[in-house]
């Protein structure tokens, strides 16, 4: 398998969960900017998207979208029951299209009329605050063991210090970011990263 990553963006959530699941793995990063990868090749020629992460399987077959690519690896798990799993794609999904394209809308509204930019933070306000209930008493956003779910919840929260929202007033969350990095793959993953 083959990952291409951006730093800190949302292919890290991916990238973690490789690193927790031992698998073997090559990667390269891509640069959002000029869309070339480390290697020189034009980014759009292995994924006509232009966007991270794409997964390239054994079989040479490419995965896009960041859910599929965490639900294809969670799957690879045979040792993890799977009974959270249709919890844990709800959660994916929830992430991503409530969360993950919310919050990163702020990286393109940084000249944007306040109105606009307070709009987007009173959304994400209101999903924090469910998600910091969710959080209250559990180690996990979804059962008992470290899923998904939590690589990418712990990812799209790493960009809120750069965007100007203040985690600090969802103390679950805040506890549920240093418990997230504390990991071993999750700090072997941010060394890989560079972040
Ligand atoms: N729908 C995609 C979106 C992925 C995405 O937004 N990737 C960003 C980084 S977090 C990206 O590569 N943006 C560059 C671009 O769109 O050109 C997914 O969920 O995987």
């Amino acid at each position: 398998m083959k990952l291409y990553y951006t730093p800190s963006a949302c292919s890290l959530a991916s990238h973690i969960v490789l690193n927790e699941l031992g698998l073997k793995y090559d990667s390269e990063t891509v640069d959002l900017k000029t869309h070339k990868t480390a290697k020189g090749e034009d980014f759009y020629k292995i994924n006509p998207k232009g966007y991270v992460p794409v997964l390239v399987l054994d079989n040479g077959q490419m995965l896009t979208e960041g859910v599929a690519i965490l639900t294809y690896l969670t799957d690879l798990d045979s040792s993890k029951e799977k009974a959270d799993r249709y919890q844990q794609l709800e959660c994916l999904v929830f992430i991503a299209t409530e969360l993950h394209k919310t919050i990163s809308s702020l990286f393109g509204y940084k000249e944007a009329p306040k109105e606009i930019i307070t709009g987007i933070k009173d959304k994400v306000a209101k999903r924090f605050d469910f998600m910091d209930k969710k959080l209250a008493n559990r180690e996990f956003v979804i059962g008992k063991a470290f899923g998904p779910a939590d690589a990418y919840l712990f990812t799209v929260l790493n960009w809120c210090p750069h965007l100007g929202i203040d985690l600090g007033l969802w103390k679950n969350l805040v506890s549920f970011v240093k418990r997230i990095q504390a990991r071993p793959a999750v700090q072997k993953t941010l060394q890989q990263e560079g972040i």
